[in-house]
């Protein structure tokens, strides 16, 4: 009985985490989809996202900027180990999303950074940014926001350690 249970309570889970994952946002050669971000605390000045980029055509792109609403700026930044310290950069030159080829951004690695937030992101949300890319242009697309420690787009993952120690 406790094994039916908790299988009928997947199923409820998957059931409401799915429209947020199946959102598909396009752009001349490239889709974007697995939009998600996380929760902030009050008073908090930065936020991230995170997502996968497909380029379907035949050229490398390359994700420049962006822009949002909520933030003062947006922008593509890179978060990496540095002697044991988690340190992010932003890419000034551009993040490459290679032809035919995908590039996923999530936590401890590249990520879209919203600085300078005017109002809190809430768990539940859908926050609208856009973003810039070279060839295809601006593209728009809508990020669910999950809990404060959530993993990844389902929001129900584990949470991780990744924006701990961190430094900017
Ligand atoms: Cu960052």
């Amino acid at each position: 009985m406790a094994r039916f249970q908790s299988i009928v309570l997947a199923a409820f889970v998957s059931l409401i985490a799915l429209p947020a994952l199946a959102q598909e946002f396009k752009g001349g050669d490239i889709t974007i989809d697995k939009a998600w971000s996380r929760a902030t605390p009050k008073g908090a000045a930065v936020g991230a996202g995170y997502l996968v980029i497909h380029n379907h055509g035949a050229t490398p792109d390359k994700l420049i900027g962006g822009a949002a609403e909520f933030a003062g700026n947006v922008s593509v930044h890179e978060m990496s180990s540095d002697n044991g310290i988690m340190r992010m950069r932003e890419l000034t030159a551009g993040l490459e999303i290679p032809a035919h080829g995908e590039v996923v951004l999530s936590p401890g690695g590249y990520h879209i950074m919203f600085t300078g937030l005017k109002q809190p992101l809430n768990k539940g949300e859908i926050i609208k940014a856009s973003l810039i890319f070279e060839h295809a242009g601006t593209i728009g697309v809508e990020f669910a926001v999950g809990g404060v420690g959530a993993a990844g787009p389902a929001g129900a993952a584990k949470p991780d350690d990744s924006m701990k120690g961190m430094k900017m």
